[in-house]
């Protein structure tokens, strides 16, 4: 992607800092489309209405899920597939890059004239891999109609709900801040955040998930038996890799090793778009100018990191027991007689 996006927007996105930061001028709000909230300025509904008629191809591979149930994660498995493993072709470029984030704006200001990301996406080389947090509603109704592949994934919401709510604290350009984990739950079982309710996202794709071109994963799978999600996935996609190169990809994708790898943590985005522009010989910023809010991390690392703990079951370590009764009731009522459980 990062051709398509051209080294003048690489230093906008440093000397503006405003990667994923809408600019500081809107005000932070919520939206709803189709019963479906959206952060604003973050997500904006030029860009949701563009997705009506946005044109997928046949080949392109889409990574979408409700969000922190392991997006970024089964991102890397499905890039490092595509690239036939070859790890030095993956690291050269970071994940957001290579897997962009299709209704989220590179740079959320129409002043500096850096065109969505969608219309950027539709610049690159086949095969793309894409990545979206849409319900399936509202994603392109050409990726079905073409059979462009999705790779969706799932995770109890219980531990979704938790990593969310770090995730909405560590996000403040983004998010409403939660004081409290028990305010977020409360609005995260109302479906009051970003994406809506986890159950009507999952269950959209549950339901299409003997299509052809669907692949229904889930996180805990993923946790307990990562080679053979990545064997499952390579097999999906049509790619025929060695047991050598699944062996790669799968030790590529560990926790620990996309926590040390600046290319796939979320975190360390900056780092490489300071070594892009670096590279391309330009200066870094204008004289004082700050750079990046949180330096060469995209979030406020003081709050927590995007690879926090990577587990399953950290909903122990904060759910009540009576949060937790009422969350067992939910997910009851809303996955009762569907065949989807956690
Ligand atoms: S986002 O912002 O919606 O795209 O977030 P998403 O990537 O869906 O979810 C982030 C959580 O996934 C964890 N993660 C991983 N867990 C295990 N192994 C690997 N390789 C991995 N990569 C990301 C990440 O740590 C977040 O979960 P929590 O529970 O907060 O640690």
């Amino acid at each position: 992607m990062e051709e398509a996006i051209g080294k003048e927007t690489f230093k906008k996105i440093w000397d503006q800092a405003l990667f994923f930061r809408p600019g500081s001028k809107e005000p932070i709000g919520m939206m709803e489309v189709e019963g479906v909230p959206f952060p604003t300025p973050f997500i904006n509904m030029k860009t949701l209405d563009a997705m009506k008629t946005w044109e997928a191809r046949p080949d392109d591979v889409f990574v979408v899920s409700y969000p922190k149930s392991g997006t970024t994660w089964t991102q890397e498995v499905v890039s490092a597939i595509c690239y036939k493993g070859d790890l030095d072709e993956v690291n050269k470029s970071h994940s957001n890059f290579r897997i962009p984030f299709m209704e989220a704006p590179m740079i959320s200001s129409d002043e500096l004239k850096i065109p969505p990301t969608h219309e950027i996406i539709g610049k690159m080389k086949s095969p793309r891999t894409i990545k979206s947090h849409l319900p399936g509603h509202l994603l392109p109704p050409d990726i079905m109609k073409k059979k462009s592949r999705i790779v969706y994934v799932a995770r109890n919401p219980k531990d979704v709900a938790v990593s969310y709510f770090y995730f909405h604290n560590m996000n403040p350009s983004i998010f409403k801040s939660y004081p409290t984990w028990d305010e977020f739950l409360q609005d995260f079982n109302n479906g009051k955040v970003y994406s809506g309710t986890w159950w009507e996202h999952y269950l959209y794709f549950w339901n299409i998930r003997h299509e052809s071109n669907v692949l229904f994963l889930k996180f805990e799978d993923m946790k307990r038996d990562l080679r053979g999600v990545v064997q499952k996935t390579a097999d999906f996609l049509g790619y025929k890799l060695s047991s050598d190169v699944i062996d790669k990809i799968t030790d590529h994708c560990t926790f620990e090793n996309m926590k040390s790898n600046p290319m796939t943590n979320p975190d360390t985005l900056f780092k490489h778009v300071a070594a892009v522009i670096a590279a391309s010989g330009e200066n870094m910023s204008p004289p004082g100018h700050a750079g990046p809010p949180h330096g060469d991390k995209q979030f406020d690392a003081s709050k927590d990191s995007f690879m926090r703990k990577g587990k399953v079951g950290d909903w122990r370590n904060h759910f009540t027991v009576a949060q937790n009764q009422a969350m067992d009731a939910l997910i009851e009522d809303k996955l009762k007689g569907t065949g989807l459980k956690f």
